[in-house]
This record gives structure tokens, C-alpha cells and sequence, in this order.
């Protein structure tokens, strides 16, 4: 049986978002490869050709055009070593858990440097541990230009639109299928901040509509 909820619940969950929308953010995460090495807590998993070119540095191979976005280290892949004719690959660098849900406003940003060689492609996705969420992709038809200093993408998505999750992760996965002679792929400056704190007005509201439609 449907059952009208009475409204003054929704209204006063707005009055505590837009209340809790007024606090300071919290870093639920930051990574800006700085120590060049993978910090603790990172997952790495390919599948495909074993020999994948990656590390944190500054770029080593010479026929990139400036060695970093920002003159300090980042995570780098390198297709262009492995070689015309390679086989495919996939690789995914995952980061630790992170906890939206007490928050509003999740803010995601990085920067990505992206040169693009035959059918190569970079994903950067959210995942909360059961749906993977694309948040932007580079190939061929969203690039840099050659010379890395000339600029890189600045990415920013609100994770608390594609997560309720206490383990929300960020996924990086280049791929290079087989035979694709790609080129390079940089990423830095990952930074999570939470805003408004002590509800997750998501997912409460969706507590209140799905009670609704429940009849409960
Ligand atoms: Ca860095
Ligand atoms: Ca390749």
C-alpha cells in the first residue's frame, strides 16, 4: 500500500545539506607522486602483453617533449617503449579506499597528460566496489599537444554523483590493444575533498523516496 510521507522530512534534510554545505572541506585523499615511487595502498592490475613501460618518475623516453606536467615526478605509462606491433594490454592503477558517504559534495580533481598514437586510450573511472563509473576518457579525438609543457587536462567531477559508497575507489586504466603503437599517458595532482559533513543527503533522500514507494 502506497503511504504519503509527510514533507517535513525532506524539508529538513535540505535544511541540514544546505547547513552542512557551509562547513570547511576535508581531504579524503591526495596523491602527488612526489615521493616517485607508488605510494602504499595503490593496487596495480594488467592483463595482456607483460612487459608494460610504467613507473613514477619523470618521463625517461626522450621523444617526450618536456619530462613532467609540473617539473615533479607522476605516474607515467609509456606505450611508445614497448614498440610498434606489441601485443595488447590493459593496465589499471587503483587507489585506496576513500569514504563519501558522510559528505555532499565530493570533489575529484587531476591533472592527465594524454598523447595519442593509433588506438591507445586512457579512462579514468570511479568505482564503488561494484559499478565502475567512466569519468573521462582520451584517445585520439582528446589529446595534448606534443610538447607536455604546452598544457594537460584538468579534471573535476563530483563523486557523490556516481558513488554512495564508504569504499569508493579511483580507477586509471590505459589500454593499448594489439598491434596500437601508442605513446604516453601522465598523471598528477589527484586531490578528493569532502564538503558538507555529517549526512549524506543522497543517500537519505533515497532512503525516504524508496520508503515511500515501499510502503513502508
Ligand atoms: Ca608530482
Ligand atoms: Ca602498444
Amino acid at each position: 500500500m502506497l503511504m504519503r510521507l509527510p514533507a517535513f522530512p525532506y524539508c529538513f534534510l535540505f535544511l541540514i545539506c544546505s547547513a552542512a554545505r557551509l562547513t570547511g572541506q576535508t581531504v579524503l585523499f591526495e596523491e602527488k607522486f612526489n615521493t616517485c615511487s607508488l605510494s602504499p595502498g595503490w593496487t596495480v592490475g594488467s592483463s595482456g602483453y607483460p612487459d608494460i613501460v610504467w613507473y613514477v618518475d619523470e618521463a625517461q623516453n626522450p621523444l617526450i617533449l618536456g619530462q613532467s606536467i609540473d617539473g615533479t615526478c607522476m605516474l607515467f605509462v609509456d606505450d611508445n617503449a614497448a614498440g610498434a606491433g606489441a601485443p595488447g594490454y590493459a593496465i589499471s592503477f587503483s587507489t585506496p579506499a576513500f569514504d563519501v558517504t558522510p559528505y555532499t559534495t565530493v570533489e575529484c580533481t587531476m591533472d592527465v597528460y594524454f598523447r595519442a598514437g593509433q588506438t591507445d586510450y586512457l579512462q579514468i573511472l570511479a568505482t564503488d566496489g561494484v559499478v565502475e563509473t567512466e569519468l573521462a576518457r582520451f584517445d585520439q579525438y582528446r589529446q595534448n599537444e606534443v610538447n607536455i609543457t604546452d598544457g594537460h587536462f584538468t579534471l573535476r567531477h563530483d563523486l557523490s554523483l556516481v558513488s554512495l559508497s564508504p569504499n569508493t575507489r579511483i580507477i586509471i586504466r590505459y589500454t593499448s590493444p594489439t598491434a596500437s603503437f601508442g605513446k604516453f599517458a601522465g598523471i598528477d595532482n589527484i586531490r578528493i575533498t569532502g564538503t558538507g559533513g555529517g549526512v549524506n543527503c543522497c543517500g537519505s533522500l533515497q532512503y525516504l523516496r524508496d520508503a515511500r514507494w515501499m510502503g513502508n
